[in-house]
């Protein structure tokens, strides 16, 4: 565990910052050593709280982590994608575009999604848990949640009728970007693609439920249009593993 890349998953289950880099690495022909990421809470026989190495490690805790080499840890998405575009194959597709015009697009469409206060932030308010809580859940919060993943939602939509009309089936020029990536991975948790794409697991039953609740809440049904799942469905199965393989127990 002291070369090559390592990431930090969860067996069985496709949590969602995680599902993305490993899309991310797929599609850049990065080889992954998967480590266990170990769960919130304490250890019921010690006593110890279960995160402490990965947080004298890396100073924080979430999901997932990525080291490589013998370089610092990354654990933010945004140095996790700059480190997979300068450690990817030669003949990878380049998922930061390199004109700053374009790359203002993508990094700022990547922000509506991965950043505070984003889709996947307001995705894990929607539920009061325990995840909820350490971002921040409150009703008032909660219950603004779906208008803003709506908001999002349509704004992508848009874009690609937009670019369909240009002749583009990517969201950003004509090209695959690291947005498209993120997107298609995230719509998941609303809109869950089959079985052949996202496998069920004993580990993952209960969260492709509640992403199938999700899809059904009113704000965010209203957007979720053909052409959000036809680019979901694209991208998915034409640049990520799909099959996803996500270990576990499969169903
Ligand atoms: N640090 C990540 C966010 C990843 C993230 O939010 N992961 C969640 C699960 S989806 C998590 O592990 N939260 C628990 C924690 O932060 O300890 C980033 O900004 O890229």
């Amino acid at each position: 565990m002291t070369s090559g890349t390592r990431v930090t998953f969860v067996p069985g289950i496709p949590a969602i910052f995680s599902e993305a880099l490993k899309n991310i690495c797929f599609v850049k022909g990065i080889p992954l050593t998967r480590v266990l990421h170990p769960p919130m809470g304490v250890d019921e026989t010690t006593g110890a709280d279960r995160q402490a190495k990965l947080y004298a490690l890396t100073a924080q805790t979430s999901l997932p982590t990525m080291f490589h080499e013998q370089e610092r840890p990354r654990n933010v998405w945004i140095e996790q994608l700059a480190l997979a575009e300068r450690i990817g194959a030669h003949d990878a597709p380049m998922l930061i575009p390199s004109g700053f015009e374009q790359r203002l697009e993508v990094f700022g469409l990547c922000a509506t999604l991965l950043a505070e206060d984003g889709f996947i932030w307001n995705m894990r308010i929607l539920i009061d848990s325990p995840l909820g809580q350490k971002y921040g859940y409150s009703k008032e919060a909660s219950a603004a949640a779906p208008g803003k993943m709506a908001e999002i939602i349509g704004m992508i939509d848009t874009r690609l009728e937009a670019q369909a009309q240009r002749g583009s089936s990517y969201l950003v020029g004509d090209a695959l970007t690291a947005v498209d990536i993120y997107w298609a991975t995230f719509s998941m948790s609303v809109l869950p693609p089959p079985a052949e794409i996202m496998p069920v697991t004993r580990q993952n039953r209960h969260m492709l439920r509640y992403f199938e609740a999700n899809s059904q809440i009113q704000d965010i049904a209203r957007e979720l249009t053909k052409r959000i799942e036809t680019h979901q469905r694209f991208i998915l199965t034409t640049y990520c593993e799909c099959p996803a393989v996500l270990g576990g127990d499969p169903i």
